[in-house]
């Protein structure tokens, strides 16, 4: 999807100017992949521009640096500013957020311990991920032949740049095939998620979503569900889940930051009732939620400005 620039960029402290955001060929990330990032996006509330469950999302970036062993030269609650700097920065009501840690030019090889990290947040009005009418059509599924990372081999936990081969290359095989999008097995065989969403199964009036052990990535639009999803009388649960389970299921949605909540209308051509009713209720609550329009969710909604 095309990117449309902002005015400005940050990157290590600072507003530049969209054009000048540059890096260096021989960065080190470019090379090797190590970096994490984040998805995030802010809507147009009633209050003005606000940063959807940011807190949580730059947690999740701190986490996944952890993990990866990289020490991120700013703290939580300066990333938390800078975030809410730069979506001020480019006077829109809405936009996706992408805060990026990556190690820069200076070193090379693979022992990353001397490398300088860099961060950059960078915003861009970005539309649904798949497609306007995503909710009510539905996609259509195909499950990988790409299997999901082992935890021993790339940890899914971990927003990692690197990681994202694997969802490219499950993405461009379903895309080429003429599905939407695709659904990715651990290695064990057990439904994980999607290439960039968690999946939530319905089956006898039970939603299961597959935990972070099974190779998902924990989702902070997951949880949003969840919290949903109970607060409005659904039984939601993290479990394991088949691929039979996707065959027959009652129904099934995803859910993403950049997706937000789309139904699924078929896997692998087996065709899912769709769009499901809970699925309906729960991507319309979202949908007010994200926009400041539900009082008990307003928390969630950290302003710009
Ligand atoms: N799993 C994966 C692999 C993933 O990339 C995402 C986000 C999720 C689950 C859902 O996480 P959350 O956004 O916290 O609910 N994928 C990002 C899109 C990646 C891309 O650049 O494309 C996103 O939705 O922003």
């Amino acid at each position: 999807m095309p990117i449309t620039p902002t005015p400005k960029i940050w990157m290590n402290g600072s507003l530049v100017d969209w054009d000048q955001a540059q890096v260096h060929v021989l960065t080190h990330t470019l090379h090797y992949g190590t970096g994490v990032f984040e998805g995030i996006r802010a809507y147009e509330t009633p209050d003005g521009p606000a940063v959807f469950r940011l807190t949580d999302h730059i947690v999740r970036l701190a986490n996944s640096a952890k993990i990866l062993g990289m020490e991120l030269p700013y703290t939580v609650d300066e990333l938390v500013a800078a975030t809410k700097e730069t979506v001020a920065s480019t006077g829109l009501g809405s936009c996706y957020v992408r805060p990026i840690a990556y190690l820069g030019y200076g070193e090379m090889g693979l022992n990353t311990l001397p490398c300088r990290v860099d961060v950059a947040i960078a915003c861009w009005p970005w539309g649904a991920y798949l497609g306007d009418d995503a909710v009510t059509k539905g996609v259509r599924m195909k499950i990988s032949s790409w299997t999901r990372h082992d935890h021993n081999t790339m940890p899914p936990a971990a927003k990692t740049i690197g990681n994202y081969v694997n969802s490219s290359l499950a993405k461009v095989e379903a895309l080429k095939a003429g599905y939407d999008e695709a659904i990715m097995l651990a290695p064990n065989g057990l439904v994980a998620e999607c290439t960039g969403e968690n999946i939530f199964v319905s089956r006898n009036g039970i939603i299961l979503t597959p935990p972070l052990s099974a190779g998902a990535l924990e989702g902070i639009t997951q949880s949003s569900v969840m919290t949903i999803a109970r607060d409005n009388g659904i039984d939601v649960r993290v479990d394991n889940i088949a691929r039979s389970d996707l065959y027959i299921a009652d129904e099934i949605f995803v859910c993403g930051t950049a997706a937000e909540i789309s139904s699924v209308n078929s896997v692998d051509d087996r065709s899912v009732p769709c769009p499901g009713e809970a699925t309906t209720l729960i991507a319309d609550v979202y949908a007010k939620a994200v926009r400041g329009e539900i009082p008990q969710y307003k928390d969630w909604c950290e302003l710009a400005v």
